[in-house]
């Protein structure tokens, strides 16, 4: 398994089972600000920040859409890691036709690199997304939803689009909440599916990661253009990164399959309106998707036996006498 301990990089150790505990844990431990006045040590200059992502990760790929909304290519640099992670050296940076070099002045080729300048002693995974600071050199922070945040508000005076406000005052709770059930029930949800290790875990993942589907499906019955209405919000970021991801991997790799998106019509049309959203399309990067999923082993040996929830076809039947 691949992790971080006490800043030295273990592309291959042995799991035990403290070190399997530690890979369970996705949240970023750099929890830094950017704000516009610089109250909190980090101010919003053009020039200063830099990102890491991957465009094949759900996670990153929040950053990427909220980035090109906001218009922030000029002020906020990206570079983007090749789509294969299970290598020796995990998240890496290099010119080929699926990745960048770090563009971030810094010269890494690996992604641990940055961790291990910022914290000598860093223990953890090496995860994408990561917010960079090129002048203190270090990793500000490495949590999706927060670093959404950042770019929505804090950059407004120095080059971010200020019309687009994804988090607007008023729908703050609101956004919150749906937020946190998108993130619980889809985006990780998903990923429970995939990770169930017997019948009654993916049985469980599956139904809560399709009540959610179909809750939305319902909610969407009013002919709205996006989740909260006419205005498009941070809500439906979260909504489409793992959504547009749906039908080429979650579906048919993580075994996800009792329903394919496309047969949720108003999620689906929900998906293309944002799809077609200005700079949005150009976030999307199948090519590099596809590879870095169909590359992975998803604990497919763990399956046996976990037989799948199948979407209905209409001449199939169940069994006998069904
Ligand atoms: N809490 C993080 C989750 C990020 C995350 O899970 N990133 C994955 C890629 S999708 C990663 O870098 N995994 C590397 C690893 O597991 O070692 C966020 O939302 O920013």
């Amino acid at each position: 398994m691949k992790l971080m301990i006490n800043g030295v990089w273990r592309g291959d150790v042995d799991p035990t089972p403290e070190l399997e505990a530690q890979r369970m844990i996705h949240t970023g431990s750099f929890r830094d600000r950017i704000t516009s006045d610089g109250s909190s040590g980090f101010a919003a200059e053009p020039g200063r920040y830099h990102l890491y992502v991957s465009h094949a990760c759900p996670f990153s790929h929040r950053i990427t859409v909220v980035h090109a909304m906001k218009r922030l290519e000029g002020t906020i640099g990206l570079s983007v890691a090749h789509a294969i992670w299970d290598t020796p050296d995990g998240w890496r940076f290099g010119e080929t036709d699926l990745s960048t070099p770090d563009h971030g002045g810094n010269g890494f080729t690996r992604l641990h690199e940055a961790y291990r300048v910022s914290q000598s002693d860093y223990t953890g995974k090496i995860l994408v997304p990561v917010l960079w600071d090129r002048t203190s050199r270090r990793i500000v922070n490495n949590e999706s939803l927060e670093i959404c945040l950042m770019l929505n508000q804090a950059f407004d005076e120095v080059g971010g689009d200020s019309r687009v406000d994804l988090y607007p005052a008023a729908l703050c709770s609101e956004i919150d909440l749906l937020g946190s059930r998108i993130n619980r029930s889809l985006a990780t949800g998903v990923y429970e599916v995939a990770a169930a290790s017997n019948q009654a875990e993916y049985d469980r993942a599956v139904s809560e990661l399709f009540g959610f589907l179909d809750e939305c499906e319902a909610a969407l019955a009013d002919d709205r253009c996006f989740l909260f209405g006419e205005r498009t919000t941070l809500a439906d970021v979260l909504i489409f990164t793992p959504l547009v991801r749906f039908d080429a991997v979650y579906n048919p790799l993580f075994r996800a399959s009792k329903k394919r998106l496309v047969d949720y019509p108003r999620l689906t049309a929900l998906v293309k309106r944002i799809h077609d959203l200005p700079g949005v399309a150009a976030t999307v990067r199948l090519d590099h998707i596809l590879t870095h999923y169909y590359d992975g082993d998803w604990a497919v040996a763990n399956r046996r036996g976990i037989v799948p929830h199948m979407h209905a076809v209409s001449w199939i039947t169940s069994g006998p006498g069904a």
